[in-house]
């Protein structure tokens, strides 16, 4: 399998889940620019037409997108790593949680990487803020979002906390989501994608 991803960007949450699913899966850089080519000198339209990461190339050659899906086939490939829980409630809550993060969080941060004026800027903020003590209510006591156990969802949920910081969106009165984030950045397939994606985060 190849994972076409950008540094830093949602990719990195599938990217996560493939190595703590400890998948053999390839990476493939996207530089983002008019003409979108793969590292490996593709045309990125050519596999993907959204031209967008998170984009999963299968050994068939057929092609997975969809951030929420392409973590949940990863998670599938390994079952034994408990990282999607498929029976119960548990699973719902799964489904619940990863389509609220998709929904309200991701596409909540896109207007900023289009550097919307300020006061678009501080509305964006707000309903963020608004999201993020969402996050924390459904994190409660718990370690991470499901209980005890590390999910593709907290994989996904740890992004959207990289660009808070990356936006400088402050988040200092919700100290169990930084506690959440300290926990997810200290996990040793956390630290290596994101050696791997060259990048350094406190
Ligand atoms: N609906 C897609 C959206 C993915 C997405 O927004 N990817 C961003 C990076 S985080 C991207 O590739 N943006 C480049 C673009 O859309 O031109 C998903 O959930 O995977």
């Amino acid at each position: 399998m190849k994972l076409y991803y950008a540094p830093g960007a949602c990719s990195l949450a599938p990217h996560i889940v493939a190595r703590e699913a400890g998948l053999d899966v390839a990476l493939d850089r996207i530089a983002f620019g008019a003409e979108r080519k793969t590292e490996s000198g593709r045309d990125f339209y050519d596999i993907n037409p959204q031209g967008a990461v998170p984009t999963l190339e299968l050994d068939t050659g057929e092609v997975l997108t969809e951030n929420a899906v392409v973590m949940q086939y990863l998670a599938a490939q390994a079952p034994q790593a408990g990282l999607a829980p498929g029976e119960g409630m548990a699973h719902w809550r799964l489904l619940e949680t990863l389509n609220f993060i998709a929904t309200e969080l991701h596409k909540g941060f896109s207007p900023l990487f289009r550097n919307p004026a300020d006061d678009v800027r501080e509305t964006i903020f707000a309903t963020l803020r608004n999201r993020f003590a969402l996050l924390e209510r459904k994190l409660g006591d718990k370690t991470y979002l499901l209980g005890d156990t590390f999910s593709i969802a907290d994989a996904y949920a740890f992004v959207m906390m990289t660009w808070a910081r990356k936006f400088k969106l402050n988040l200092g009165d919700q100290p169990k989501l930084e506690a959440y984030f300290q926990r997810i950045l200290a996990r040793p397939a956390v630290q290596q994608a994101l050696k791997a994606e060259g990048l350094s985060l406190s």
